[in-house]
């Protein structure tokens, strides 16, 4: 029996490896290091080439990635785009070379939604619906905010500043008196909140920052002020690290929302499905717990970033 070349290509091609590309936004958190470490580690479990490439906080790092990954024919792109424009022309070229593209942990504003195959990450609004609802519980409505965001432009701080707003408007009492970017480092949240502290004293109630790096960072700020992050101003935050768990069990912190990611499972079984031919949810969305005191001790020994 002849077998036609391209059946023979196919049969070839299933012994080999997958190939992926990953870009990565950077390493600027503790939550970015256990995204990276799951990409890693599920493909190394698995058996696939992963191409790896560190944006390092900007885009057009990420932009030479992609079109290095294209170079290398790649199987699939998995892009964590660290701002939400600006990636037509890149993606087009994807397209055109026929590598599927997944977006994972932060989405993009496109016009043409046939530029990317899905989206594999969590809900940055309701992280910081789930945050703003917390905070009016446990002032009573009451208090004056400040607000640590992400990087300008992120899909993340763009959520999680408008849903958290939504949130809050609710409450006539509560009130974001200043806001500025610690874009989502430790070192800039502890430096935003020094800045603060100067600038609002005491007239501080709460703080409200996109993720536990900069809420950390902004406790040492606090500190060094003389005063005392969890119980003279509310700390409440996003990522669910570790560390922050740990920080409400010593009081430090009050209250974080998960944002799971470790899914490198989930985008390698995607992946494979693409390449079985078969059809995947435009959109999955992990599911983001929350801790506060009432969970934090029986949670802390599960948790796996
Ligand atoms: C959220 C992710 C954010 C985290 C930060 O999915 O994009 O970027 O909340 C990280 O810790 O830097």
């Amino acid at each position: 029996m002849v077998i036609s070349l391209v059946a023979a290509a196919q049969v070839a091609a299933a012994g080999k490896p997958l190939r992926v590309g990953f870009a990565q936004t950077g390493a600027e958190s503790a939550w970015r290091t256990a995204n990276t470490n799951s990409m890693k580690s599920e493909a190394e479990k698995r058996g696939i080439e992963l191409k790896f490439a560190d944006g390092q906080g900007k885009q057009e790092n990420q932009i030479r990635a992609i079109r290095s990954f294209v170079a290398q024919r790649v199987d699939a792109i998995v892009l964590a785009p660290i701002v939400e424009t600006g990636w037509d022309p890149v993606l087009r070229e994807a397209k055109r070379a026929g590598i599927p593209v997944i977006l994972t942990d932060r989405s993009i504003q496109t016009a043409d939604e046939s530029l990317y195959v899905c989206f594999i990450g969590s809900d940055f609004y309701e992280e910081g619906r789930m945050a703003a609802d917390w905070v009016a519980r446990a002032v009573n409505g009451q208090g004056n905010i400040i607000e640590l965001q992400g990087t300008p432009g992120s899909a993340p701080a763009n959520e999680r500043r408008r849903a958290f707003a939504d949130g809050i408007a609710k409450h006539p009492g509560l009130k974001i008196i200043d806001s500025q970017s610690g874009d989502f480092r430790r070192a800039g949240g502890k430096e935003v909140m020094e800045a603060m502290l100067k600038k609002h004293g005491r007239a501080i109630n709460i703080v409200y920052a996109h993720n536990d790096d900069m809420a950390l960072g902004a406790t040492l700020a606090i500190e060094e002020a003389g005063l005392k992050p969890g119980r003279d101003i509310i700390m409440v935050s996003i990522d669910g690290i570790k560390e922050a768990i740990q920080a409400i069990i010593d009081g430090r912190l009050n209250c974080t929302v998960e944002c799971n990611p470790m899914f490198g499972p989930k985008v390698y079984d995607t992946i494979e499905r693409l390449k079985r031919g078969e059809k995947v949810e435009r959109k999955a969305y992990n599911k983001d717990l929350l801790f506060d005191a009432t969970n934090a001790r029986e949670m802390i020994a599960s948790r796996e970033y």
